[in-house]
Protein backbone atom coordinates (compact mmCIF):
# COMPACT_ATOMS: atom_id res chain seq x y z
CA UNK A 1 0.00 0.00 0.00
CA UNK A 2 1.63 3.27 -1.28
CA UNK A 3 0.23 6.86 -0.13
CA UNK A 4 1.72 10.07 -0.48
CA UNK A 5 2.54 11.06 2.68
CA UNK A 6 4.62 8.89 5.17
CA UNK A 7 3.88 9.62 8.55
CA UNK A 8 7.46 8.90 9.62
CA UNK A 9 9.15 12.06 10.14
CA UNK A 10 11.80 10.63 12.16
CA UNK A 11 14.65 13.36 13.23
CA UNK A 12 13.44 16.77 12.68
CA UNK A 13 10.07 18.91 12.64
CA UNK A 14 7.41 17.37 10.13
CA UNK A 15 6.99 19.15 7.16
CA UNK A 16 3.65 20.62 5.61
CA UNK A 17 1.87 19.00 2.94
CA UNK A 18 0.49 20.28 -0.16
CA UNK A 19 -2.35 18.82 -2.50
CA UNK A 20 -1.70 16.33 -5.33
CA UNK A 21 -1.21 17.60 -8.59
CA UNK A 22 -4.93 17.63 -10.60
CA UNK A 23 -5.03 15.25 -13.75
CA UNK A 24 -8.71 16.64 -14.44
CA UNK A 25 -11.93 18.15 -13.05
CA UNK A 26 -15.83 17.94 -12.83
CA UNK A 27 -18.25 20.26 -11.33
CA UNK A 28 -21.63 18.67 -10.01
CA UNK A 29 -24.99 20.16 -9.41
CA UNK A 30 -26.43 16.25 -7.97
CA UNK A 31 -25.03 14.77 -5.03
CA UNK A 32 -22.58 11.53 -6.96
CA UNK A 33 -24.27 8.85 -5.38
CA UNK A 34 -21.55 5.59 -5.50
CA UNK A 35 -22.88 2.13 -6.12
CA UNK A 36 -20.84 -0.22 -7.80
CA UNK A 37 -18.66 -3.07 -7.16
CA UNK A 38 -15.54 -1.65 -9.07
CA UNK A 39 -13.55 1.32 -6.88
CA UNK A 40 -14.78 5.22 -8.23
CA UNK A 41 -12.51 7.44 -9.15
CA UNK A 42 -9.24 7.34 -11.55
CA UNK A 43 -6.40 4.40 -10.94
CA UNK A 44 -3.83 6.88 -12.11
CA UNK A 45 -3.90 10.55 -10.76
CA UNK A 46 -6.48 12.71 -9.36
CA UNK A 47 -9.79 13.87 -9.80
CA UNK A 48 -11.24 16.57 -8.56
CA UNK A 49 -14.51 16.72 -7.80
CA UNK A 50 -15.95 20.73 -6.99
CA UNK A 51 -19.67 20.68 -5.77
CA UNK A 52 -21.98 23.91 -7.15
CA UNK A 53 -25.05 24.67 -5.76
CA UNK A 54 -25.10 21.75 -3.08
CA UNK A 55 -24.12 24.20 -0.20
CA UNK A 56 -22.10 27.02 0.71
CA UNK A 57 -19.18 25.29 2.99
CA UNK A 58 -19.99 27.42 5.35
CA UNK A 59 -21.56 26.05 9.18
CA UNK A 60 -24.64 25.78 8.12
CA UNK A 61 -26.16 22.45 8.64
CA UNK A 62 -28.09 20.56 6.04
CA UNK A 63 -26.21 21.24 2.99
CA UNK A 64 -25.91 18.30 0.09
CA UNK A 65 -22.90 16.03 -0.02
CA UNK A 66 -20.94 15.98 -2.89
CA UNK A 67 -20.88 12.10 -3.06
CA UNK A 68 -22.73 9.24 -1.38
CA UNK A 69 -21.37 6.07 -0.87
CA UNK A 70 -23.23 3.48 -0.25
CA UNK A 71 -22.68 0.02 1.48
CA UNK A 72 -19.36 -1.40 0.79
CA UNK A 73 -18.58 1.10 -1.92
CA UNK A 74 -15.02 2.33 -2.27
CA UNK A 75 -13.38 5.41 -3.96
CA UNK A 76 -10.11 6.28 -4.69
CA UNK A 77 -7.35 9.74 -6.01
CA UNK A 78 -10.52 12.38 -5.31
CA UNK A 79 -9.73 15.76 -4.57
CA UNK A 80 -13.51 17.66 -3.29
CA UNK A 81 -12.67 20.99 -4.12
CA UNK A 82 -13.93 24.36 -2.63
CA UNK A 83 -16.34 24.59 -1.08
CA UNK A 84 -16.81 21.24 -0.15
CA UNK A 85 -20.46 21.25 0.79
CA UNK A 86 -21.25 18.42 2.93
CA UNK A 87 -18.18 16.09 1.92
CA UNK A 88 -18.88 12.86 1.46
CA UNK A 89 -21.27 10.68 3.25
CA UNK A 90 -20.73 6.84 4.13
CA UNK A 91 -23.21 4.28 4.89
CA UNK A 92 -20.88 2.04 6.22
CA UNK A 93 -18.16 -0.85 4.62
CA UNK A 94 -16.30 1.77 3.24
CA UNK A 95 -12.66 2.36 1.86
CA UNK A 96 -11.62 6.34 0.85
CA UNK A 97 -8.24 5.80 -0.18
CA UNK A 98 -5.99 9.00 -1.50
CA UNK A 99 -8.72 11.58 -0.97
CA UNK A 100 -8.37 15.30 -0.35
CA UNK A 101 -10.46 17.87 0.81
CA UNK A 102 -8.96 21.23 -0.73
CA UNK A 103 -10.84 23.66 1.77
CA UNK A 104 -13.92 21.70 3.86
CA UNK A 105 -17.13 22.15 4.08
CA UNK A 106 -19.53 21.96 6.66
CA UNK A 107 -17.32 18.65 7.13
CA UNK A 108 -15.49 16.42 5.20
CA UNK A 109 -16.69 13.24 5.67
CA UNK A 110 -20.01 11.43 7.65
CA UNK A 111 -20.76 8.57 8.90
CA UNK A 112 -24.19 8.28 8.64
CA UNK A 113 -27.25 5.62 9.08
CA UNK A 114 -29.65 4.39 11.63
CA UNK A 115 -27.95 5.65 15.04
CA UNK A 116 -29.55 1.81 16.35
CA UNK A 117 -27.45 0.05 13.56
CA UNK A 118 -23.82 -0.99 13.80
CA UNK A 119 -22.95 -0.29 10.61
CA UNK A 120 -19.22 -1.39 9.81
CA UNK A 121 -15.85 -0.11 9.17
CA UNK A 122 -14.75 2.83 7.52
CA UNK A 123 -11.41 3.07 5.85
CA UNK A 124 -9.64 5.98 5.24
CA UNK A 125 -6.04 5.50 3.92
CA UNK A 126 -4.19 8.38 2.57
CA UNK A 127 -5.44 11.50 1.72
CA UNK A 128 -5.85 14.93 3.78
CA UNK A 129 -7.79 17.91 4.48
CA UNK A 130 -7.08 21.87 4.98
CA UNK A 131 -8.74 24.25 6.41
CA UNK A 132 -12.15 22.97 8.38
CA UNK A 133 -13.60 25.39 9.90
CA UNK A 134 -14.72 23.07 12.67
CA UNK A 135 -15.03 18.81 12.20
CA UNK A 136 -13.25 17.00 9.49
CA UNK A 137 -14.98 13.54 10.47
CA UNK A 138 -18.19 13.61 11.85
CA UNK A 139 -19.32 10.34 13.42
CA UNK A 140 -23.28 9.80 13.70
CA UNK A 141 -23.86 6.30 14.18
CA UNK A 142 -21.91 3.06 15.38
CA UNK A 143 -18.99 2.17 13.29
CA UNK A 144 -15.36 1.63 13.24
CA UNK A 145 -13.44 4.08 11.62
CA UNK A 146 -9.71 3.57 10.72
CA UNK A 147 -7.80 6.75 9.86
CA UNK A 148 -3.94 6.02 8.19
CA UNK A 149 -1.34 7.73 6.69
CA UNK A 150 -4.08 10.64 7.06
CA UNK A 151 -2.77 14.60 6.77
CA UNK A 152 -4.93 17.30 8.11
CA UNK A 153 -3.86 21.22 8.35
CA UNK A 154 -6.30 23.96 9.96
CA UNK A 155 -9.12 22.44 11.66
CA UNK A 156 -11.07 22.34 15.02
CA UNK A 157 -11.72 18.84 15.69
CA UNK A 158 -10.24 16.05 13.23
CA UNK A 159 -12.82 13.32 14.57
CA UNK A 160 -16.37 14.53 16.35
CA UNK A 161 -18.81 11.52 17.67
CA UNK A 162 -21.90 13.48 17.07
CA UNK A 163 -22.59 15.40 20.18
CA UNK A 164 -23.99 14.28 23.09
CA UNK A 165 -24.57 10.33 21.90
CA UNK A 166 -23.54 7.48 23.60
CA UNK A 167 -23.30 5.07 21.22
CA UNK A 168 -20.37 2.78 20.51
CA UNK A 169 -17.38 3.36 18.77
CA UNK A 170 -14.03 2.32 17.15
CA UNK A 171 -11.23 4.44 16.31
CA UNK A 172 -7.99 3.60 15.17
CA UNK A 173 -5.51 6.30 13.85
CA UNK A 174 -2.37 4.55 13.20
CA UNK A 175 0.07 7.05 11.07
CA UNK A 176 -0.72 10.67 9.93
CA UNK A 177 0.55 14.16 10.70
CA UNK A 178 -2.43 16.69 11.98
CA UNK A 179 -1.17 20.44 12.08
CA UNK A 180 -2.85 23.52 13.74
CA UNK A 181 -6.24 21.70 15.46
CA UNK A 182 -8.31 22.12 18.15
CA UNK A 183 -8.58 18.18 19.18
CA UNK A 184 -8.20 14.71 17.33
CA UNK A 185 -10.99 12.95 18.78
CA UNK A 186 -13.94 14.77 20.97
CA UNK A 187 -17.07 12.02 21.79
CA UNK A 188 -19.67 12.51 24.25
CA UNK A 189 -19.67 8.80 24.20
CA UNK A 190 -18.49 5.91 27.27
CA UNK A 191 -18.09 3.23 25.25
CA UNK A 192 -15.64 5.09 22.60
CA UNK A 193 -12.44 3.20 22.28
CA UNK A 194 -9.42 5.05 20.79
CA UNK A 195 -6.17 3.90 19.52
CA UNK A 196 -3.72 6.64 18.38
CA UNK A 197 -0.47 5.31 17.07
CA UNK A 198 2.84 6.42 15.39
CA UNK A 199 1.45 9.94 14.38
CA UNK A 200 2.94 13.88 14.32
CA UNK A 201 1.00 16.39 16.58
CA UNK A 202 1.74 20.45 15.49
CA UNK A 203 0.13 22.59 17.58
CA UNK A 204 -3.05 20.74 19.03
CA UNK A 205 -4.02 21.95 21.43
CA UNK A 206 -6.20 19.33 23.81
CA UNK A 207 -5.63 16.20 21.50
CA UNK A 208 -8.32 13.83 22.84
CA UNK A 209 -11.52 15.60 24.99
CA UNK A 210 -13.62 12.09 26.03
CA UNK A 211 -16.16 11.28 29.04
CA UNK A 212 -15.18 8.75 32.05
CA UNK A 213 -15.52 5.48 30.44
CA UNK A 214 -14.06 5.98 27.48
CA UNK A 215 -10.74 4.19 26.38
CA UNK A 216 -7.46 5.92 24.73
CA UNK A 217 -4.40 4.07 23.70
CA UNK A 218 -1.41 5.97 22.80
CA UNK A 219 1.52 5.52 21.57
CA UNK A 220 4.63 6.96 19.14
CA UNK A 221 2.72 10.21 19.59
CA UNK A 222 5.64 13.23 18.55
CA UNK A 223 4.13 16.56 19.60
CA UNK A 224 5.54 19.75 18.25
C1 LIG B 1 -24.14 18.76 14.05
C2 LIG B 1 -25.59 18.48 14.33
C3 LIG B 1 -25.90 17.03 14.05
C4 LIG B 1 -25.48 16.64 12.64
C5 LIG B 1 -24.03 16.98 12.45
C6 LIG B 1 -23.60 16.69 11.02
O1 LIG B 1 -23.33 18.14 14.98
O2 LIG B 1 -25.87 18.76 15.69
O3 LIG B 1 -27.29 16.81 14.18
O4 LIG B 1 -26.25 17.31 11.66
O5 LIG B 1 -23.78 18.32 12.73
O6 LIG B 1 -23.73 15.53 10.59
O7 LIG B 1 -23.12 17.59 10.35
CA1 LIG C 1 -22.45 19.67 11.31
CA1 LIG D 1 -22.38 17.84 8.17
Amino acid sequence: MSTPFSSNNVGGKPNKQKLPKIDNRIKTDKSIVVNMTATYGPRVGYLKIVPVGLGNGSQVEDQKPVLILNKNNKIQNIIIGKPGADGIHCLGGNRITNVFWEDVGEDALTAKGNESEYIGTIEIIGGGAWKAADKVIQINVPCTLKLIDFYAEDFGRLIRVNGGKKFPVTIEIIGGHFRNGTSIVRSDSPSTNVTCKNCDFVNIKDPFILPKGAKLKESDIRKF
